[in-house]
């Protein structure tokens, strides 16, 4: 017989039952844990010499919720909000500890309980929108009645965890215990509810908090105007308004019918199916095969970033924001000058918008060193070259630093497209040379390609991994290759959007697609960003392209009032007859035949070169799962999350489909669409990426 951990513990601490919640590291409330927590909580209210029970989590945290990987399988058990309407109708005080996380389910069980405690440090929130969902056990009902509609519209529609002392000044929490005695704390607190004769607080039986809801209904419909930009494309955020709407409005028990009819609605979706997958592929990054997560690491205490520029300059934001002390290095005085301003002025910016302290500013500059000598950087653990992309440069750098690292110092370049083996081949410690390519603006965006060479050591992978980490990046392992795995991708787009305007379709046309689907922006939108001239020079300049005769106008993007578009003062983009004549121009110079093209044609022409392109990049071997080109391009590039990455988006549209077309766009267009074998391997096998 094998011999099952009970997901509870119970004890008992004079007449005070205490449940603990002890189900794998983060309490899920699966099946098990839900059964556990129903059958403790009745036998103690059976048990005649209980006066009150305490809920609290072994581990970590008293809960993370309900467990994710049950969503789309078939009910067991109890479910959740019929756990919590029986724990919220006990007939004797049920008192939840919380430390750690409580969040999402985890979270609403705490509001189900009849008080609450927690130490300082615990968070609590409600997730369940980045998941593509909404609190469906009570969240939506219960946390209006507590903190009123306006702050639960903020907690839930934002996802964002708050910390304890925040949830108290709020009414969510009723006391705060010390960091180091949770239990004995709230065994006293239940013993003091018994002794005072205190009331069962039911949260559904409060009505007072929304008022605010019925007075003023107008503010959900403003609080969808404020946020309709952040929110466009998700489908939970309003159903998460529409369930706090329907807690001022309806009785307690139709909301929460309400709020389950909505649940069910999202969790059986396909943007709450893509958000979950992206929630695990995130975590997915972390295992590299060959590096194991005991793989030792080197430690980083100071970092060297070489240029100023905006890479380097963000770059070196990322590790100053963590307490990691950075010498910069230019070789002119007034670059220094520049690219230090630059830093300061992005964190006074953020300063005057209360989101650091003034005091803060002055603690990262301060941990900012600045010089204009490489010779400074021999005592960093880890150097980041940020220089022009220029071969020539990147490896007289590398050389150089290779006589002044000091050993073991990791060597790492931000190149985006480079060959790292190359750059490694100048030293003579290709082992310590990694890439470390950060997307821009650096200091905001989430993506970390982490580029491992031929002959990098695992332990400098581990340590770039780590570092990432950090500093609150994703990190995703790549291979050396051109462009890696994001930009090698984006080429493809590129190429196609070039081919499509050529061909007469409008940019704007083009952009409005890609925009539509959920990214950002569309392509020319994006060139226009980055600037038209990136790798452009007069003197080299072929007069070939559109870019190139729109740079000879002197249309280098936002930056020059005029690209693709024209902009105003406010850079707002409109569309522009010049670039309508310059496209047709060149489109006759090259003899490119003139057709129309449907916005399914423009979509699948854009995307499905990526996808084809992904399957490539797996086959060779230049990314370690289909799952992590996908996590590149939702960090990096704004694929919309909803939509699960490319390689999860083609695996929803079916790859015979996606093959067929590919297939058919190289019958017109030649080699561009060849599909990748392993993509026509799968296809056949009526497999998916998600089976690699
Ligand atoms: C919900 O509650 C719906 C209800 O409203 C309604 C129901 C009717 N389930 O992240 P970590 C795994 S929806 C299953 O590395 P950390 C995770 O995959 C839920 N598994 O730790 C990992 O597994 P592995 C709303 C989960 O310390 C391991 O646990 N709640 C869950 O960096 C450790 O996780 C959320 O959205 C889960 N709920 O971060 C919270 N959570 O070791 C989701 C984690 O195999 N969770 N795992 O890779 C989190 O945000 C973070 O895990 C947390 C801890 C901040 C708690």
């Amino acid at each position: 017989m094998t011999e099952v951990t009970p997901a509870v513990s119970e004890s008992r601490e004079g007449p005070v039952a205490v449940l603990t919640l002890q189900s794998g590291p983060v309490n899920a409330l699966s099946a098990a844990l839900r059964e556990g927590i129903r059958a403790a909580v009745e036998r103690a209210e059976a048990d005649q010499a209980v006066k009150a029970i305490v809920l609290i989590g072994g581990g970590r945290m008293f809960s993370a919720g309900a467990d994710i990987t049950e969503f789309g399988k078939p009910p067991r058990g109890i479910v959740l909000p019929d756990l919590l309407n029986r724990i919220e109708g006990a007939r004797k005080p049920v008192i939840a500890a919380i430390h750690g996380n409580a969040l999402g389910g985890g979270l609403e069980t705490a509001l189900a309980c009849h008080y609450r405690v927690a130490v300082p440090s615990a968070k609590l929130g409600l997730p369940e929108v980045k998941l593509g969902l909404l609190p469906g056990a009570g969240g939506t009902q219960r946390l209006p009645r507590i903190v009123g509609p306006r702050k639960a519209l903020e907690v839930i529609v934002g996802g964002a965890p708050i910390g304890a002392k925040q949830a108290a000044a709020m009414g969510l929490v009723d006391e705060i215990a010390p960091e180091d005695s949770l239990r004995a704390h709230a065994v006293a607190f239940a013993e003091r509810v018994v002794a005072e004769g205190r009331p069962l607080t039911r949260i559904r039986d409060r009505e007072d908090r929304l008022a605010e809801g019925r007075d003023d209904p107008g503010l959900f419909d403003a609080f969808r105007r404020e946020n309709a930009r952040r929110l466009r494309g998700f489908e939970a955020p309003e159903a998460c308004i529409a369930c706090v709407q329907a807690a001022c409005t309806l009785p307690f028990d139709q909301g929460l019918a309400f709020e389950r009819e909505q649940f069910l609605k999202l969790v059986s979706g396909s943007q709450s199916a893509a958000q979950r997958y992206v929630f695990f592929a995130e975590r997915q990054t972390a295992r590299i095969p060959d590096v194991p997560e005991d793989t030792p690491t080197r430690p980083i205490a100071k970092v060297g970033v070489i240029g100023a520029g905006t890479m380097g300059g963000g770059i070196s934001m990322n590790f100053l924001n963590a307490g990691i002390p950075v010498t910069i290095v230019e070789t002119k005085r007034e670059a220094l000058d520049r690219g230090l301003g630059i830093i300061r002025s992005n964190y006074e910016t953020t300063a005057r918008k209360g989101r650091l302290r003034p005091e803060d500013v002055e603690t990262r500059m301060g941990l900012l060193t600045d010089t204009l000598e490489l010779e400074a950087l021999k005592g960093c653990d880890l150097i980041i070259e940020a220089v022009f992309e220029d071969m020539g440069i990147k490896k007289d750098i590398f050389s150089r630093l290779d006589r002044i690292a000091k050993p073991g110092a990791i060597l790492a370049s931000n190149t985006s497209y480079l060959d790292i083996d190359e750059i490694a081949s100048v030293t003579s410690r290709p082992g310590d040379v990694i890439g470390m390519h950060f997307f821009s603006p650096a200091n905001v965006m989430r993506l970390l390609e982490v580029v491992r060479g031929a002959r990098t050591e695992r332990d400098v992978i581990a340590t770039a991994m780590q570092i990432g980490r950090t500093i609150g990046k994703i990190p995703v392992l790549v291979g050396v290759c051109h462009g890696f795995v994001g930009n090698r991708m984006l080429a493809e787009r590129q190429r196609e959007a070039n081919r499509l305007i050529l061909e007469g379709v409008k940019p704007w046309d083009v952009d409005r697609v890609i925009y539509e689907f959920g990214l950002p922006m569309g392509p020319f939108a994006m060139s226009d960003l980055a600037g038209l001239d990136i790798g452009w020079s007069r003197e080299t300049n072929k007069s070939e392209s559109v870019r190139d005769l729109l740079c000879e106008r002197d249309r280098r993007g936002q930056k020059t009032g005029a690209g693709f578009y024209d902009y105003d003062a406010k850079r707002n983009a409109m569309p522009s007859a010049v670039t309508e004549e310059i496209i047709a121009t060149v489109a006759e110079r090259q003899g490119v035949r003139r057709k129309a093209a449907s916005d399914q044609e423009i979509l699948e022409r854009c995307l499905y070169p990526m996808v084809n392109e992904g399957a490539k990049i797996l086959d060779e071997g230049k990314a370690i799962r289909a799952s992590d080109i996908d996590i590149v391009w939702i960090n990096g590039y704004g694929w919309p999350v909803y939509r699960g990455g490319p390689m999860y988006w083609a695996d929803s549209i079916g790859l015979p489909k996606v093959l067929e077309r590919l297939r058919a766009y190289e019958a017109e267009y030649g080699d561009a669409f060849k599909p990748s074998p392993l993509l026509e391997r799968l296809a056949a096998e009526g497999k998916g990426f998600k089976d690699l």
